[in-house]
C-alpha cells in the first residue's frame, strides 16, 4: 500500500518535471559598473548559453547602462533590440545563432556580451568583427574562446 503510493509519486513527480522543459526560459544579466571579478562597466554574466525561443532579461542594476544589438554579430533575419538607458529590456531570442550586445554609452571601455542560442550559426561573424577598442578586442577574444571550448 505505502509502496504503490511512493510509486505514483514518483511517477507524478516526473511528469510534472517533464513540462517545464518545454516551456522557455527567461535568463537575467546584470548592467553593472562593476563585476564581481573586478572588470569595470560589465554585463554580467557577459556570455549566455540559451536556447531559441528563450527571453534574455538586462536589469539595470547600476543606472547609465543600456542594452542593444551589435548590428556585426547578430543573426540574418533576427530583429534587433535597443534598450533605453537606466531600463531594463528584454531581448527575445527567436533565432538560433550568436547575439552581440553592448551598452552604448560604454561600448568603447568594453561593456559587450554574447548571447548563444543553439548552433552558433553565424560564428564568422564574430571572427570578422572588427572590435571599436583593444578593451573591446580582448573581451570578445574571451567571450570568443568559451564559444569555441
Ligand atoms: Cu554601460
Amino acid at each position: 500500500m505505502i509502496k504503490t503510493a511512493v510509486h505514483a509519486m514518483g511517477l507524478a513527480m516526473l511528469l510534472g518535471a517533464a513540462t517545464p522543459a518545454l516551456a522557455s526560459e527567461e535568463h537575467v544579466v546584470k548592467m553593472l559598473n562593476s563585476g564581481s571579478d573586478g572588470q569595470f562597466m560589465v554585463f554580467e554574466p557577459s556570455y549566455l548559453k540559451v536556447e531559441p525561443g528563450d527571453t534574455v532579461r538586462f536589469i539595470a542594476t547600476d543606472p547609465a547602462h543600456n542594452a542593444q544589438t551589435i548590428p556585426e554579430i547578430w543573426p540574418e533575419g533576427a530583429a534587433t533590440f535597443k534598450g533605453e538607458m537606466s531600463k531594463d529590456v528584454t531581448l527575445k531570442v527567436e533565432k538560433p545563432g550568436v547575439y552581440g550586445v553592448k551598452c552604448l554609452p560604454h561600448y568603447s571601455m568594453g561593456m559587450v556580451a554574447l548571447v548563444v542560442a543553439g548552433d552558433p550559426v553565424n560564428a564568422d561573424q564574430v571572427e570578422a568583427y572588427d572590435p571599436p577598442s583593444d578593451v573591446v578586442r580582448q573581451r570578445i577574444d574571451a567571450l570568443t574562446g568559451k564559444l569555441r571550448g
